[in-house]
């Protein structure tokens, strides 16, 4: 049904988002909750741009540190609230999971007086439960280098309210923890994921499970333009895109593939070009449109790399087997990993499908060599 859709290139991303509703009723909350998202990456755009001029507030670090144990940016704080109070309004959305925030918000909530639990309140109006990296790369925004937004919408088929006044912390403990299972699906339960590249333009990348479709935000009319429906990954490419500089803590199938590519001695017999920008919704673009290899496979210091599963890995991996493409660990699909933990880490390496193959034959060949 979406391709009527995608005959009208040039449309906004409203416009193309009533199209889908109105041939899809059963959307129509999820096109909802696209609006806030295209409402959000403008704005986290413009803050992102703006974070560089003199009379910013917004430069430097905020002081405090995050669930990752890492320095907060004042930027990851701002954009991480504007999504938030984005999404909250749509008031579709349950328990939100957020690179920024320590366990998963409610977003229906009510004020329990209880400081520091997890206030759930989900009843028969939430649809949906999303997870974002609200600004990935931002290390990167003081260098000008790229950096993104990462978004996963799973549906929410549960509802709970936790009436924490009347119950005991152990029922409490355990009513949340069942709340929480619901944030922690599989990428095969995603129904939408979604990236913003803020940088020569600002990209809007999405799929809705019926394939994938880019949006360049036209800042002339403050719009979304759709620019390329149904983008394909090539199905054999030329560039990879790894932090070398872990290669020796590498396992050694990864190391074996890299080595091959680089010599011109892998499957293709082409010699690859090394292309990584240390931001992963630039690398993943770039991958996208001219085909290659983005990978955080896991090594000796870290086995499960460093990007997150729920909220990096998994919407991202959505996106690319949409284009055509293939997102693995190296010995299992990033898509039917069920995370145990909300900021759970996960090896990734995704892109063209030829050639993430290639890699999947060698962790294989390694795991039975004979
Ligand atoms: P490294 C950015 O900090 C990030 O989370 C991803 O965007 C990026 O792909 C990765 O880390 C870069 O990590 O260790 O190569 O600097």
């Amino acid at each position: 049904v979406l391709d009527d859709v995608c005959e009208t290139m040039g449309v906004t991303l409203t416009r193309f988002m009533n199209e889908v509703a109105m041939l899809n009723p059963e959307l129509k909350e999820l096109t909802t909750i696209f609006g806030a998202i295209d409402t959000a990456c403008k704005a986290i755009s413009n803050e992102v741009k703006r974070s560089q001029l003199p009379s910013s507030e917004t430069l430097g670090y905020q002081g405090a540190v995050n669930a990752q144990g890492e320095d907060q940016k004042k930027l990851d704080v701002i954009t991480n609230d504007l999504l938030k109070r984005a999404l909250r309004f749509t008031g579709r959305l349950g328990v939100l999971a957020s690179e920024e925030e320590d366990t998963p918000v409610d977003v229906i909530g009510r004020s329990t007086g209880k400081s520091g639990s997890l206030e759930i309140v989900l009843d028969e109006t939430t649809d949906y439960v999303v997870c974002f990296d609200p600004l990935d790369g931002s290390s990167n925004v003081d260098a000008g280098i790229p950096t993104g937004t990462i978004i996963g919408i799973f549906e929410h088929d549960e509802t709970c309210e936790i009436d924490f006044d009347n119950i005991g912390e152990d029922e409490a403990a355990e009513q949340e923890a069942r709340c929480l299972a619901n944030t922690l699906q599989p990428g095969t339960n995603l129904v939408a994921a979604a990236y913003c590249l803020y940088s020569s333009s600002t990209f809007l990348t999405l799929t809705l499970g019926n394939g994938v479709y880019m949006f360049t935000l036209d800042e002339t009319i403050g719009e979304f333009i759709l620019a390329k429906p149904n983008v394909r990954i090539p199905e054999s490419s030329s560039i990879y895109s790894f932090n070398e500089a872990n290669l020796d803590y590498w396992d050694e199938p990864m190391r074996e593939v890299v080595e091959r590519w680089r010599e011109g001695t892998g499957r293709s017999g082409v010699r690859f070009s090394s292309r990584y920008i240390g931001s992963m919704v630039g690398d993943v673009h770039r991958t996208l449109m001219y085909g290659g290899v983005f990978g955080y496979p896991g090594d000796t210091k870290n086995p499960n790399g460093k990007l997150r599963l729920l909220y990096e890995g998994a919407p991202m991996a959505f996106i690319m087997e949409q284009a055509g493409g293939l997102a693995t660990t190296g010995t299992q699909r990033v898509m039917e990993i069920t995370p145990e933990v909300v900021h759970q880490r996960v090896p990734v390496i995704m892109g063209s499908k030829n050639d993430v193959i290639e890699v999947i034959e060698c962790y294989k060949t390694a795991a039975a060599p004979f």
